[in-house]
């Protein structure tokens, strides 16, 4: 008996020798130290024995069993050291490495204008809003003087969203003037306004006409208001876009919404006035349409003109980045071509 004991001894020690894992660990510890395994099972046989026999077996199989259990604790030291050693290995940062490169995304040329823009005005005292891109028919054309069949509707080719005729027939929005009569609903002078936003054409795309475009439209509505506080207002943002020493011209035009209308211009960029391609040789470059607002458009919102007065103005956006950089193709602000856009 005692000699089993040794045998199982020295198996158990050779073959903890050949163990490298927390595993195979596990499985020894089982089958050499488990209770219904190994040592405790031969211990449990010593009834058989004689008295004498019993101590003596009994005594060595306590300390073959101590010292494997001493010696298992060990391992499993040794064991989980290794494993975390390999894991720190394994998972080590070289901090010396070169960073991997993020690429930095941009704003978008036509935001970047917005944003400008919308800052000239907001420094001046305007309030920027929004308003939607599906408007209704009243919006867009009743509430700014442009009924049915006025031949002014022929300006502003319509997408339209309902096939059927009248003022609830909805469209996508021409301009963003709608949100002005929208804004002159809802509140009471003194009111200041920009409204940035798209609108939509159903027009044939080419150079420099896109179906959709970005405007920034204007208005102000308050007692005293004249074409001196537009032209003032107008030339202020003009000197700031484009340089203190810009010349700026006012021009009488037509549109529906205002009386009287202007249209804006400044002396060409490029040629500073003498004429070329790019002012179509005539020195000047339009910029705005403007105008004192219609009394039966400030009638209509309930806003009396005898007491307010007001302005109003519009301008392209695409239009101001394609004079500044000399950009002859509107289509490309809208065709993701990325080395076009990584430009700005
Ligand atoms: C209200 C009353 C009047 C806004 C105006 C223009 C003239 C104009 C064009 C410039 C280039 C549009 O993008 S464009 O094609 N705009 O010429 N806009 S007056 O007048 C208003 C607006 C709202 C209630």
């Amino acid at each position: 008996m005692l000699e089993q004991l040794e045998e199982l001894h020295t198996q158990a020690l050779n073959e903890l020798g050949k163990i490298d894992n927390i595993a195979e660990l596990e499985s020894w510890r089982v089958c050499y130290l488990g209770k219904k395994k190994g040592l405790p099972q031969i211990l449990r046989s010593l009834s058989t024995l004689s008295l004498e026999e019993r101590k003596r077996v009994g005594a060595k199989a306590n300390e073959i069993k101590k010292s494997l259990e001493l010696i298992l604790t060990e391992k499993k030291r040794g064991l989980e050291e290794a494993s975390v050693i390999s894991l720190v290995d394994r998972e080590k940062l070289d901090v010396t490495l070169p960073g991997r490169p993020i690429p930095t995304g941009r704003l978008h040329p036509i935001t970047q204008t917005l944003e400008e823009i919308c800052d000239v005005f907001k420094n001046m005292g305007f309030q920027v809003v929004e308003g939607p891109d599906v408007e209704w028919d009243y919006y867009n054309f009743e509430a700014l003087n442009i009924p049915q069949h006025h031949p002014a509707r022929d300006m502003f080719a319509t997408l339209w969203i309902d096939s059927e005729v009248g003022e609830k027939s909805r469209l996508l929005r021409t301009h963003t003037s709608p949100m002005q009569i929208r804004i002159m609903e809802q509140s009471r002078p003194p009111i200041r306004v920009i409204v940035p936003g798209r609108t939509y054409r159903y027009e044939a795309t080419d150079a420099t006409h896109e179906s959709m475009f970005y405007q920034v439209e204007g208005l102000a509505v308050d007692e005293n208001i004249t074409l001196a506080n537009l032209k003032s207002t107008l030339f202020e943002f003009c000197h700031y876009l484009f340089g203190e020493e810009t010349k700026v011209r006012f021009r009488c035009d037509y549109f529906p919404f205002v009386e009287p209308g202007v249209e804006v211009a400044i002396q060409c960029l490029s040629c500073h006035g003498t004429g070329c391609r790019l002012c179509a040789y005539t020195g000047w470059i339009e910029i705005l349409g403007a105008g004192m607002v219609h009394s039966d458009v400030l009638k209509r919102v309930g806003i009396d003109p005898e007491i307010y007065t007001g302005f109003a103005f519009g301008l392209g956006v695409e239009r101001i980045p394609m004079l500044r950089y000399g950009i002859d193709e509107i289509r490309l602000f809208y065709s993701n071509d990325l080395r076009f856009l990584k430009q700005f």
